[in-house]
């Protein structure tokens, strides 16, 4: 891509060469530390954006704070209208935005519009909840009362998201709280600073056009410290992140010490059990696209494969051959099917990774490597690699944000192969290829994976948003996007309303003055 194609991208973006961080509404301020956002694409610098500090984050949190006390009364269908005006800002901007997730993060051009389309979609779905925050209704056991409960906005949610999708784990979030009545702080990744200003640009000028409160969505900008601004402030109710197990121990431990809820969407060490039965077809699609898909920094990678020994050469002869076509480069370039990882970290990691697989004994039977010349100036292109390995060995119970793939082979039935799958310490997304019911059955079934997500004939990554999203185990348990995961963004109320002019007590109690 050329730079002149970028720029262009960023002016219809409202992005600057420096870029203030902190943003109530449409008004941005910053005084703080500058980030430099590089490309991993081609390593060149994209724009600065200022770090948050203590005072205007505490700004931040005022306009929130007031911006809250108009948005809960406001009918939670004229909320979602606001989203509805949202979601078509972003498919008129559906390109640049996608091309600047591209650019700014590294993945491919059709993934970058593919999480822009994430957000277009959750929005839609977050329309139509917003007339659909149902409570339950109870029978009461005393005569003239009535029971019923009731859905309330919990107040500020505090948003924290990694690199790896800038722009639409922010929007599951915030698409799904506005509706509740919620208003939002983000901290995005400092390594994708440029999306969250994109982002804060589109929402800013819906809220400013409907004479909306600025404070309905709030950014914050820097690393980890700016972070624990939010997790150790009791005026924010709910912290979600989206990160590393580690990471997510911590904002865990921090919230929970003030009692404060959190959501927490963490690593994965995603598996896809190869059974006789399986379509070897589908099983490479699926499988390929799952470990080298965003270079392998999707939490729903694929980083193992369970394969039966029957199927086990087959499988890998077929899968060092579809290898052998990818091809590696600039992730806008359209042919190209891998891109770069996040930066030269990232590398890092990769290159001990495999180290240490072969270490422990495993064999690589896909080299990999770190690519360097001409289009790889940037230093963060590598080769995706396969090694056949052991579920024990420690690099295998690691969750590496690399395309790096481990075969690993089991003998007998099915439930071997689950074992295996869910013999580590994370519990995000699975499947199984197979054509055989019970395999298919045995593998969902309460014995089966123990992941938050478990597929049948489809691999590990690429959720739709209508489900629930998540994982358990050091996953962290919590859910984001569709189906009732919007009542963690919500506080439940109970009510019980006597019509009567008695006051009968419950459990029979008999209390006579
Ligand atoms: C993530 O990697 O944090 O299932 C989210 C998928 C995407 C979301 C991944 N829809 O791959």
């Amino acid at each position: 891509m050329k730079s002149l194609a970028i720029q262009n991208t960023l002016e219809l973006l409202h992005i600057k060469t420096t870029n203030l961080g902190t943003s109530t509404g449409a008004n941005f301020f910053g005084n703080g530390a500058e980030i430099e956002s590089f490309s991993p694409v081609d390593g060149k610098l994209i724009g600065k954006v200022t770090t948050t500090t203590k005072e205007e984050y505490e700004k931040v949190v005022k306009t929130a704070q007031a911006a809250f006390k108009t948005w809960r009364v406001m009918p939670a269908p004229q909320r979602g209208e606001i989203v509805r005006q949202f979601g078509n800002k972003l498919r008129e901007l559906k390109q640049p935005l996608g091309e600047l997730v591209s650019y700014e993060m590294g993945k491919s051009l059709q993934e970058g519009l593919g999480e822009v389309q994430e957000m277009i979609d959750i929005c839609d779905f977050a329309v139509g909840l917003s007339r659909q925050l149902h409570g339950l209704t109870m029978h009461s056991e005393r005569p003239g009362h009535r029971m019923y409960e009731q859905y309330h906005p919990l107040g500020i949610v505090g948003i924290i998201s990694a690199f790896n999708f800038p722009v639409a784990v922010w929007s599951w979030n915030t698409a799904l709280a506005w509706i509740c009545g919620d208003v939002c702080i983000w901290k995005a990744s400092e390594k994708a600073p440029l999306c969250s200003i994109a982002c804060q640009n589109i929402i800013a000028e819906v809220l400013k056009k409907n004479d909306l409160p600025e404070g309905i969505s709030c950014i914050i900008n820097g690393d980890y410290k700016v972070g624990e601004f939010m997790t150790t402030d009791k005026r924010i109710p709910l912290i979600s992140a989206t990160g590393s197990t580690r990471m997510g121990k911590i904002v865990g431990k921090t919230v929970g010490e003030r009692l404060g809820k959190s959501l927490l969407e963490l690593g994965g060490n995603n598996a896809i059990i190869v059974t006789p039965d399986a379509d070897l077809k589908m099983t490479i699609i699926g499988a390929v696209f799952g470990a080298v898909g965003t270079a392998g920094q999707r939490c729903t990678s694929t980083r193992r494969l369970i394969i039966h020994e029957s199927m086990y050469h087959k499988v890998k002869d077929a899968l060092v051959r579809a290898y052998k076509q990818l091809r590696i480069g600039n992730p806008l370039d359209e042919t190209n099917h891998v891109g770069p990882l996040i930066d030269t970290d990232a590398v890092k990691m990769y290159e001990n990774a495999l180290e240490k697989a072969v270490k422990e004994g495993g064999n690589k039977i896909v080299e990999g490597g770190v690519l360097n010349g001409e289009g790889y100036e940037s230093g963060c292109y590598v080769k995706p690699a396969i090694v056949e390995a052991e579920n024990h060995y420690e690099i295998v119970q690691h969750e590496t944000f690399a395309p790096i793939l481990y075969l690993l082979k089991y003998a007998g039935n099915v439930e071997n192969a689950i074992e295996i799958q869910n013999n580590v310490a994370q519990g995000l997304s699975s499947a199984i290829m197979t054509n055989n019911l019970r395999e298919a059955e045995a593998f969902l079934s309460h014995a089966g994976s123990d992941c938050g997500i478990a597929n049948v004939n489809i691999g590990t990554s690429g959720a739709e948003i209508g489900g629930a999203f998540g994982g358990e185990k050091e996953t962290g348990g919590g859910r984001e996007s569709g189906s009732d995961a919007w009542k963690v963004y919500m506080r439940r109320q109970t009510n019980t309303i006597n019509y009567t002019t008695e006051l009968p007590l419950a459990q029979g109690i008999k209390f006579d003055l």
